[in-house]
C-alpha cells in the first residue's frame, strides 16, 4: 500500500565527546553511502558558513565574548536556518549525516553556571526529529591517548565532564550508544551496518518533531 509513496531519507545525528571521531565517522559514512548508490548529504553544526554561524566561530575562537544565554541562542538559530533546506532533502531522498545537533547545543550551555538542561532544551523543540542519534563514547583515559585539547572555548577537561554528564541525561529511545575505542575502520563497518536499519526503516515514516 505505501508501494507508491516517495520514500524519504533519514536523519542520523553523530554525538559524543572530543576526539571521539565523529567527524571522521560523518566522512567515511557519506562516501560509503554514496558508494553503495544511497543519496546522501553531511551537514555540521555548528555550520560557520553562514551569517550566524561566523558569529558562533568568533565566539569559539574567544574573539570575542557573547553572553551565555545569547550565543545558546545563535546556535540554536544556525540549526532553524538550515531547517528548510533539511526537510527538503530529506522528502527529496536524501539521507543526512549530521555531525552535532541540538543535543550538543542543550548539553554544552546546561554545562554552564546556572543554565538547566530543561531551558536549554527550549529553544530547539519542534526541529526535525532524528531517526537515530549515534552516540560516540570514549573513557577519558581513551580520549587523553588521542592528543590534547585544541584552543578552542570550551576544550577543557572538566566542562566537558559536565556535558558528558548532560549527553547521558538527554538519551532517549532514539539513542545508539557506541564504544569508539576501536580502530576507524572497525568503527565505521559497524556505524554502516547500524544505519543501513535506519535508513530503511525511515523510509515511509513520518518526520517527527524534536523534544515534543
Ligand atoms: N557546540 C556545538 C555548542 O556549544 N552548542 C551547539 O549547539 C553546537 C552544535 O561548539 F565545543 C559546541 C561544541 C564544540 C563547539 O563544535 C564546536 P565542533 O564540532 O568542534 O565544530
Ligand atoms: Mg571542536
Amino acid at each position: 500500500a505505501v508501494s507508491n509513496q516517495i520514500e524519504r531519507g533519514a536523519l542520523i545525528v553523530f554525538e559524543g565527546c572530543d576526539r571521539s571521531g565523529k567527524s571522521t565517522q560523518c566522512g567515511k559514512l557519506v562516501e560509503r553511502l554514496k558508494n553503495t548508490g544511497i543519496k546522501a548529504k553531511l551537514l555540521k553544526f555548528p555550520d560557520r558558513r553562514t551569517t550566524i554561524g561566523k558569529m558562533i566561530n568568533s565566539y569559539l575562537g574567544q574573539t570575542y565574548d557573547l553572553e551565555d544565554h545569547a550565543i545558546h541562542l545563535l546556535f540554536s538559530a544556525n540549526r532553524w536556518e538550515a531547517r528548510d533546506t533539511m526537510m527538503t532533502l530529506l522528502n527529496q531522498g536524501t539521507t543526512l549525516i549530521v555531525d552535532r545537533y541540538a543535543y550538543s547545543g542543550a548539553a554544552f550551555t546546561a554545562a554552564k553556571q546556572g543554565f538547566s538542561l530543561e531551558w536549554c532544551k527550549q529553544t530547539d523543540i519542534g526541529l526535525p526529529q532524528p531517526d537515530t542519534v549515534l552516540y560516540l563514547t570514549l573513557t577519558s583515559e581513551a580520549a587523553a591517548k588521542r592528543g590534547g585539547f585544541g584552543e578552542e572555548r570550551y576544550e577543557k577537561e572538566v566542562f566537558q565532564e559536565k556535558v558528558a554528564k548532560n549527553f547521558q541525561d538527554l538519551k532517549d529511545k532514539h539513542w545508539q550508544v557506541i564504544d569508539a575505542d576501536r580502530s576507524i575502520e572497525d568503527l565505521h563497518e559497524e556505524i554502516y551496518h547500524l544505519t543501513q536499519k535506519v535508513i530503511n526503516q525511515a523510509k515511509y515514516k513520518p518526520i517527527e518533531k524534536l523534544w515534543t
